[in-house]
């Protein structure tokens, strides 16, 4: 193997004891987050979401190319418009393009077509997906597992958010092409989700929800 180019990993072996606490502290943190619908209005500063998405970007994505633009909007009247063409969409969807077997399951969590979060939360996180780079000749080439790349990061960014004590929401307005022309986003950047990032508003309610047992989630073969 040419080894040109690569340094040592930087790496140190834990303790089993740190090893359990770390991994017990992670999960008791993790099973706080909770998706949030009701925002407050209080700002956040800059440099906590360019954290998250620099966290965010850490994710391991194909060949490296890290196919992903975090767009990040406090801008009111951007947002406004985002909620106008999100809520026209999500109207069509619930109102015409939802079968029964998709509304009933959504029918406990609340959603509807109506997206306050989207100018009550003090940012609006876009993650686009690059579904092609452009190289240094100019010319076009593909990427690889973008979507498996940016759910990745995805996953890091919201983890970010919450253990920096904000929430966040994943809000898939569907079809998302608006996305595209509002933010200017070239034709190969493919919006994937909208996630709101802010303070939970004051007497913010979640439903009651249980998330399955390690037995529903996994299959172990020793
Ligand atoms: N995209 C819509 C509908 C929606 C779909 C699923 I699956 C959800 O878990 C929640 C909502 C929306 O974002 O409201």
């Amino acid at each position: 193997m040419n080894s040109d180019g690569f340094i040592p990993l930087d790496w140190s072996e834990l303790s089993q004891e740190e090893m359990f606490d770390q991994a017990d502290k992670l999960y008791a943190s993790m099973k706080k987050r909770r998706t949030t619908r009701h925002f407050s209005t209080k700002p956040v500063a800059r440099e906590l979401i360019e954290c998250a998405i620099m966290c965010g970007s850490t994710a391991p994505s194909g060949a490296h190319l890290q196919p992903w633009t975090f767009v990040a909007i406090s801008n009111q009247e951007i947002k406004q418009k985002m909620r106008i063409a999100a809520e026209e969409e999500e109207r069509k969807t619930y109102e015409q393009r939802m079968p029964e077997v998709w509304r009933e399951l959504l029918e406990p969590l609340g959603t509807d077509a109506v997206k306050e979060h989207m100018t009550d939360a003090p940012w609006i996180v876009v993650l686009f997906r690059q579904s092609k780079r452009i190289r240094e000749n100019g010319e076009s080439a593909p990427t690889y597992y973008s979507t498996e790349s940016c759910g990745i990061a995805a996953g890091m960014f919201i983890h970010a958010i919450h253990n920096m004590g904000l929430v966040t929401l994943t809000h898939t307005p569907s079809p998302m092409g608006f996305l595209r022309d509002i933010l200017g986003r070239p034709n190969h950047e493919h919006a994937m989700l909208v996630m709101p990032v802010g303070y939970p508003a004051k007497g913010a309610s979640i439903p009651n929800l249980e998330r399955k047992p390690i037995e529903g989630v996994s299959l172990f073969f020793e």
